[in-house]
């Protein structure tokens, strides 16, 4: 028997579904509740939170090859601006924002490096933040994703296989190219071919690769120099030395090129995990030159 129930209609939901909202990535139109974008898997929660913007945000990339060393950098980056008001001070816009700088927090702090970014786009995360600078009245928004290795070196080889990638080689306002100071100067070539790949995909999606990237900064970061002194003193010169090629091309098509050194470890040690792997540990942390190359690339953004 079918007893006869009162069911309210809900049908001023249907209303709301009839207003899209744009991914702020790369422009696909998604239901107003969608927690990641349908077509290129960005939280949808920069589009929400961009609706209440005044200035349109600017986007930073930080490029690299897997185990360069991203997010470490990212995570070690966004926890010392946060906590240094005097130079920059940043607001992370979100709870999604501080994710990154709590796993490398975490996991610096227990004696590990935080874990590998997966490849699928939707488990990225985003720093969506507020910077305030001193003489500037009105802060600015900044979005940094960090993106996985792999996935970046697959967009480079087959473009279009990561709409967010793709979206974000074109809007980005500046770029952060990650090379591995060890590799290059074991002389393992395949870096400086990743890095030349990936500066050359950047160019041409930089519209007229002869003007696109005249007047955006890009900053090439050699991570890792905790471990090779020659290019902790003098990258300039390291580059000219191990990645001649890389350079020549980094200088051509983009006038707006400085080169830098990072660290976060001070000195590490390898142990091996239960499951036999062997895995680097930082023996203590003391970053060098991570602060430097965003704030001289957040200059010419002019932020
Ligand atoms: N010695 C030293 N090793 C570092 C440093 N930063 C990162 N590493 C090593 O590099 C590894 C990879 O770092 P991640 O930040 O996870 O690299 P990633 O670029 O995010 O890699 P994907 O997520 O795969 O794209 C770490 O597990 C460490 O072993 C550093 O400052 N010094
Ligand atoms: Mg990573
Ligand atoms: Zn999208």
């Amino acid at each position: 028997m079918i007893k006869s129930a009162v069911l309210p209609l809900e049908s001023y939901r249907l209303a709301e579904y009839a207003v899209p909202l744009a991914c702020y990535v790369c422009g696909e139109q998604n239901h107003f509740d969608a927690e990641y974008c349908r077509l290129c898997s960005a939280p949808m929660a920069l589009a929400h939170q961009l609706l209440t913007s005044k200035t349109g945000p600017r986007i930073a990339l930080i490029l690299g090859p897997s185990g360069v060393g991203k997010t470490v950098y990212l995570g070690m980056l966004i926890d010392m601006l946060s906590r240094q008001p005097h130079r920059v001070q940043l607001l992370a816009r979100g709870a999604f924002s501080i994710a990154v700088q709590q796993a490398t927090v975490a996991a610096l702090a227990k004696g590990r490096f935080p874990d590998k970014t997966p490849n699928e786009p939707d488990r990225w995360h985003w720093v969506h933040c507020q910077l305030r600078r001193k003489r500037r009245r009105v802060a600015s928004d900044l979005i940094l994703p960090d993106m996985a290795g792999e996935a970046i070196l697959q967009e480079a080889e087959h473009p279009n296989t990561y709409h967010a990638i793709r979206s974000l080689l074109t809007k980005c306002s500046s770029v952060m190219l990650l090379v591995d100071s060890l590799r290059v100067r074991n002389g393992n070539r395949q870096d400086e071919f990743f890095a030349m790949k990936l500066a050359s995909c950047l160019s041409e999606a930089g519209g007229d690769p002869q003007h696109g990237w005249n007047r955006k900064p890009f900053a090439m970061v050699f991570t890792k120099t905790d471990q090779c002194e020659e290019c902790m003193e003098n990258p300039e010169e390291f580059a000219r030395t191990h990645a001649s090629g890389l350079l020549r091309l980094i200088r051509e098509r983009f006038p707006l090129t400085q080169i830098f050194a990072s660290a976060v470890s001070g000195a590490c040690a390898w142990r091996v995990t239960a499951d036999g792997v062997r895995e680097q540990v930082p023996l203590r942390i003391e970053p060098h030159g991570i602060v430097e190359p965003f704030l001289w690339l957040l200059e010419r953004m002019k932020l």
